[in-house]
């Protein structure tokens, strides 16, 4: 049965945007509530592919979360590394994840295919890309999040 609970992550990349400016960080936050799980922390960091690294490695090494969600930073705009970053600090990459989210959001919009988006493992834990406006980020999390308890089992 699947309903261990798994815990979170939330690292939102952007240049621009402050912790109280994060909706999109925030509607995540209230996602992972609304399933049971528990988000252990949530922060905003620059575009900036070693500040990114970091805060991914912080999160898996240190917080020892299953899931990491990046938010943001996925696009076509020079400044958007964290798939980039995502790589840096991953083994193994997981395409179905951004497979699914693709062609969920493809239904939705012609822009998903612009998304860059990444879904790695560092160790026994998941990477996840997510797009930085909330509508996006929200659409992508519906995408995905009835196979995550299965992946945080094949983890553990
Ligand atoms: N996916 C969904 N479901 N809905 C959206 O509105 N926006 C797209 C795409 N994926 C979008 C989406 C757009 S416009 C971009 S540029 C990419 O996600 C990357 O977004 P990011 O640069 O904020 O990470
Ligand atoms: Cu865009």
């Amino acid at each position: 049965h699947e309903d261990q609970p798994i815990s979170f992550a939330i690292i939102t990349c952007s240049d621009t945007r402050s912790m109280k400016e994060d909706t999109a960080g925030a509607a995540l936050e209230a996602l992972i509530a609304e399933k049971g799980w528990t988000c252990v922390d949530h922060v905003v960091v620059k575009d900036e592919r070693a500040d990114i690294g970091a805060a991914i490695v912080h999160a898996c090494d240190e917080l020892d979360v299953d899931i990491v969600l990046t938010c943001g930073g996925s696009g076509l705009s020079l400044r958007d590394v964290t798939p980039e970053a995502t790589m840096d600090v991953c083994e193994r990459n997981v395409p179905g994840i951004a497979e699914a989210m693709r062609a969920h959001s493809l239904a939705i919009t012609p822009f998903a295919m612009l998304s860059r988006a990444l879904c790695m493992q560092r160790g026994r834990h998941l990477v996840i890309n997510l797009p930085g406006s909330e509508k996006a980020a929200r659409e992508n999390w519906d995408g995905i999040a009835a196979a995550l308890p299965h992946a945080a089992k094949m983890m553990a």
